[in-house]
């Protein structure tokens, strides 16, 4: 069959919901699984051009909604996107027919100069929601309709599938990044994590809550290639990893629950002091918590495991002998707590650049340094090490023994941190090493400096879209005059900051503020959420 013919074949299997717009967000595609089916089918498409744009390159397709509750699904390509190719995914998704559909693609094809001629290839994996196989089905379609040469890779994380197209596309070139396939994932974390704990010790269990999705089955997975805790290994407690009801997926624990509630899952029953840590449904998020001594939650989110990376990764590379060689900066958004900053610029002294939400964002500040450590307070993050630093990384010579042992610590670093996005699993090792390594509990960890009293609120507006921001979403810039009233009321605060964006997920305006006590943060966050209630009307 002409491949327009089984495009359009295969779309009229997959016909588009009539009354829907849909656009692809900072997360993709995402929403009532139900709804998917017409969707996913013409990611499978996008995924098709974008390989053929880029000679054959893989690309990684992921189906999986997140944190959302288990009735939700989503779709979205592995690599970030730029975003006229997340234009283009909209106006895919939005074609009305599979007529309209196969117009589209072609003149896509037509306009972007890809040779229909030129080989195609994906691969995609899916998280435990129950949707999964079903949505599956549909992408199949689309890849064999275009001719695309695809592997499913199953049930994954979203990081390890990124891994995996990353190992895809380095084979045999001076980048490769690893071996192809999960075992892969695991041996190297694994091998990366013995050499990083060299020199350092345990002390008590982390209990991981794994939000009843993805991460619990590959976290046991991983434990598997880790030294036991009889040969000095860390004990990871594994609890909420049931991944046979499907309903339990973020219900009542997941980091979502934890960062969005400031508490812990009513399923915890770690003792004061110890380390507990949740991660989301597809596990590229985590965050940590423990109860102090007077059995008060407290949480050690993002901005806690960039700002302890930050100061462990800059020692490293001083005590190494290349701190003048490696460059440390940390990444943030508007969310980020307004001490953590502080704490970075005036105590670690290393620079902070501040970028709108969307881990792409971030990420891609973040290579602008030789080694940028990135995270959004939501526990989405990584730290990358540009090619550049990696090599006078393996290439310095020590010069003394102390030297030495710094620098395998950094190299074995640079293998146990996921280098293609956040990831969960290897976010928790890198914490473990740090914290053992200073000889840390939660709380230590947590004296490092002060949080601000903090407030997120969320408005729900007639229209979302008329609020725009600029300066990374610090500032509003429409409608206008709002953010004149903002700076009005922020100067009457101590320490006050506070900012307003439209949500890229809900349909909603969110409202962050901060100030020197628990009062004043929630009476700003209150009051400025009043002038977007009523500039919003
Ligand atoms: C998406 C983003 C996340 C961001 C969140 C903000 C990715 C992979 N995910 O989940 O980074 O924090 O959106 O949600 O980029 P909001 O726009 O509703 O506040
Ligand atoms: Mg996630």
């Amino acid at each position: 069959m002409h491949s327009s013919d089984a495009i359009a074949a295969g779309a009229a299997k997959f016909p588009k919901p009539a009354d829907r717009t849909f656009q692809y967000g900072t997360a993709g595609f995402r929403m009532k699984a139900s709804l998917l089916d017409s969707v996913v089918y013409r990611v499978g498409l996008l995924a098709a051009l974008r390989s053929r744009k880029l000679n054959g390159q893989t690309i990684g397709v992921m189906i999986t909604a997140s944190h959302n509750p288990p009735d939700d699904n989503g779709v979205k390509l592995g690599e970030m996107l730029e975003a006229s190719w997340e234009n283009h995914a909209t106006t895919l998704a939005n074609a009305k027919n599979e007529h309209a559909l196969v117009e589209t693609y072609e003149l896509l094809t037509d306009n972007l100069n890809i040779k229909p001629e030129a080989k195609s290839r994906v691969v995609f994996a899916r998280d435990t929601r129950a949707s999964g196989p079903h949505l599956v089905t549909a992408l199949v379609e689309a890849l064999n309709a275009t001719g695309t040469e695809s592997t499913d890779c199953r049930v994954l994380t979203t990081p390890q599938l990124h891994y995996l197209t990353r190992c895809i596309n380095t084979k045999g070139t001076v980048y490769e990044y690893g071996e192809p396939t999960e075992q892969g994932y695991y041996k190297k974390l694994a091998v990366a994590f013995n050499t990083a704990m060299q020199g350092a010790k345990f002390s008590g269990p982390v209990t991981v809550d794994c939000a009843n999705g993805v991460g619990g089955p590959k976290l046991r997975e991983l434990i598997k290639h880790l030294p036991s805790v009889s040969d000095g290994g860390v004990e990871i407690k594994v609890v909420n990893d049931d991944i046979v009801e499907p309903e339990k997926l973020n219900h009542l624990c997941g980091a979502d629950y934890v960062k969005t509630g400031q508490r812990a899952p009513p399923s915890s029953q770690a003792a004061p002091l110890a380390r507990c840590a949740s991660l989301d449904g597809d596990a590229d998020r985590i965050v940590y918590y423990f109860l102090d001594s007077d059995s008060t939650f407290r949480l050690l989110d993002g901005d806690r495991i960039a700002t302890l990376a930050a100061l462990f990764i800059g020692d490293l590379a001083r005590s190494a002998g290349l701190g003048e060689k490696l460059k440390v900066g940390v990444v943030q958004t508007a969310y980020a707590n307004g001490s953590s900053t502080a704490y970075i610029e005036n105590d670690l002294r290393l620079p902070v650049v501040c970028t709108p939400t969307g881990v792409k964002h971030l990420h891609h500040a973040a290579t602008k340094f030789d080694v940028g450590v990135y995270f959004e307070a939501n526990g989405h993050g990584t730290v990358v090490f540009s090619d550049l630093a990696l090599k006078r990384l393996f290439k310095y010579e020590p010069k003394s023994p102390a030297q030495s042992s710094s620098l395998n610590t950094l190299r074995a670093l640079s293998h146990l941190i996921n280098q293609t996005v956040g990831d969960a699993l290897s976010d928790l090792l890198l914490v473990e090493v740090i914290l053992a390594h200073k000889g840390w509990g939660p709380k230590e960890w947590d004296q490092t400096y002060t949080d601000l009293p903090n407030r997120l609120v969320r408005v729900e507006v007639a229209d979302r879209n008329i609020f725009k921001t600029v300066d990374a979403e610090r500032k509003l810039e429409k409608p206008e005059g709002v953010q004149a009233l903002i700076d009005g009321l922020v100067g009457k605060y101590k320490q006050g900051r506070a900012f307003a964006r439209a949500s890229g997920t809900e349909d909603a305006v969110r409202v962050y503020a901060e100030a020197s006590t628990r009062g004043e943060a929630d009476d700003l966050a209150a009051k400025v959420a009043g002038i977007v209630k009523s500039a919003g009307v």
